[in-house]
């Protein structure tokens, strides 16, 4: 097992609350994450003109946030093929939505906040394996911008 397939195991032997309610801890990371970073917020077309009080029980916000996060379990349980999923997310998110890869190492960041606040025993153990599988995730999707020519 590759040091990045034992960090996955690690963090999915915490993930099921997560998986079994993507939509609520969506939610709450996209909220922490416009609430952290409004420059963010800027890049997504549909909330960039939303108040605080609209981004509240948002059901465009809760559906992005469930798909961050279902997208989130896929690759911590995908193994083998994880690079085809960071290549498919990496040529939407350079070439559709034009989103620079310095806010996936801020939305890493929020992704790992919230999982130690929300998650039950999410000890410093826990932590470093999400962080060592967030930065992978971001090397590689880096990688997939170079190659599309994609230079935020
Ligand atoms: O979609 C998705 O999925 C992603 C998440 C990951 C996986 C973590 N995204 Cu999209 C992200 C982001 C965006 O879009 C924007 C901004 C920031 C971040």
């Amino acid at each position: 097992m590759s040091a990045c397939e034992a960090d996955c195991k690690t963090v999915c032997s915490f993930w099921a609350p997560v998986e079994a309610d993507p939509k609520c801890y969506g939610e709450i990371v996209l909220q922490r994450l416009f609430e952290t970073r409004p420059d963010v917020q800027k890049l997504f077309p549909k909330f960039v003109d939303l108040s605080k009080e609209q981004l509240q029980n948002n059901p465009g916000v809760q559906a992005h946030g469930e798909i961050v996060v279902r997208k989130l379990t896929e690759i911590l349980k995908a193994n083998g093929k994880r690079k085809e999923i960071i290549k498919d997310l990496a040529e939407s998110h350079a070439k559709q939505h034009k989103i620079p890869l310095v806010n996936f190492q801020i939305i890493s960041e929020v992704i790992v906040t919230v999982a130690t606040e929300k998650l039950d025993g999410f000890g410093p153990d826990a932590q470093t394996a999400l962080k060592n599988v967030l930065k992978q995730f971001q090397i590689d999707l880096g990688a997939c911008y170079d190659e599309l020519g994609f230079k935020p």
